[in-house]
């Protein structure tokens, strides 16, 4: 069952939706494709200093060093076997060699186990809490039953701000009082998710950093305990990364993976950032699943990532440049 529709569906059923997305990322746009452009239409010739500052415009728009190079060596091949005449050409394939970074990355929401059982990590204020809000209230929305838990038993107000998240959803939330074991509330929780019928459950969790072993020997702890009583649980570790926080995120998704191992992304305030660049980047060093980009605080500001638009919203087509 297709349990979430496409962007490119949205856009049929809602029109503009893809000129919305675009809207949203327009930080990352200019600094992508203004740069880019700009450097295209002054019809140089395709020399190499042309290529060499098509590459610093990628990097500064926050591709990193080793994508931005990577991805200049594949046109510059192309361009000395002659298959790239003009800027247009240039432009065009650029676009293509995104997209095709991007593309593994696009993923369906998983399905097939009940529950599915998600374990959200990430650090400080990356957005976990808020995205698994909107992922509530998306799921319920597709008909599904959701129940939350309140893992973050560090934080002050975290167990209210999700149960906020919880209410708006219409779904029900277990927690336990603020200090209590985030691993006691996560094994409660996969307890009633069964005993219930839940279809997914979210788990939220304290944000940390890789240094704070104590933090991070936590979510070991929460994951062996629902392991133990569904040995595939968690059956997706989702690591919440701020898109403001640029080529920062490459180091959190090693350190998150090295600790706890990863199975997907979601990128969260890609609205308030001119590093979106960075999803190339994350994509081309560890192609996991980009399940959801965040695009703002709202319940519908998450959506699905979709390689095809979220490459047209930062580098529009040729024919949509003076447009957007
Ligand atoms: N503009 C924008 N703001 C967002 C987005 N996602 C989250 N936020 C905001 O980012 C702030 C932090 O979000 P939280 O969900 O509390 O982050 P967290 O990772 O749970 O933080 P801790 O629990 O402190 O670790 C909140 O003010 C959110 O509204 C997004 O996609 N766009
Ligand atoms: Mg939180």
């Amino acid at each position: 069952m297709a349990l979430f529709r496409k962007a490119s569906d949205d856009k049929a059923a809602k029109p503009g939706l893809l000129g919305r997305l675009s809207e949203r990322l327009g930080a990352t746009r200019r600094a992508l494709s203004d740069n880019v452009g700009q450097l295209l239409r002054r019809k140089r010739a395709l020399d190499a200093g042309l290529l060499d500052e098509l590459e610093i415009a990628l990097i500064t728009a926050d591709l990193g060093v080793a994508t931005a190079s990577a991805v200049m060596s594949d046109i510059a091949r192309r361009v000395s076997r002659q298959e790239l005449g003009d800027a247009d050409a240039v432009y065009g394939a650029l676009r293509e060699v995104l997209y095709e970074i991007a593309r593994p990355c696009e993923r369906p929401w998983p399905g097939g186990e009940r529950p599915l059982v998600v374990l959200m990590v990430g650090i400080n204020g990356a957005g976990k809490t808020t995205t698994i809000g909107k992922l509530a209230s998306r799921l319920k929305g597709m008909g599904q039953s959701v129940l939350l838990a309140a893992g973050d038993t560090f934080r002050a107000a975290a167990i209210e701000q999700l149960g906020e998240w919880a209410r708006r959803a219409d779904v029900p939330m277990i927690s336990q009082p603020r200090g209590a074991d985030a691993a006691a509330v996560a094994h409660d929780a996969l307890q009633a998710a069964r005993a219930r019928g839940i279809d997914t459950l979210l788990i939220d969790s304290a944000g940390r950093l890789h240094t704070q072993t104590g933090l991070m020997d936590e979510l070991v702890k929460i994951k062996r305990t629902l392991a133990r009583l569904e040995p595939r649980a968690p059956h997706e570790i989702i690591l919440t990364l701020d898109g403001g926080i640029g080529q920062n995120a490459l180091m959190q998704v090693e350190e998150f993976h090295k600790a706890v191992g990863v199975t997907g992304l979601c990128v969260t305030k890609l609205d308030g950032t001119a590093k979106g660049g960075v999803i190339f980047a994350l994509a081309k060093r560890f192609a996991l699943p980009l399940y959801f980009v965040g695009v703002g605080e709202s319940a519908e500001d998450l959506r699905p990532f979709e390689a095809r638009a979220f490459v047209d919203a930062v580098l529009p087509a040729e024919t949509d440049r003076d447009r957007v």
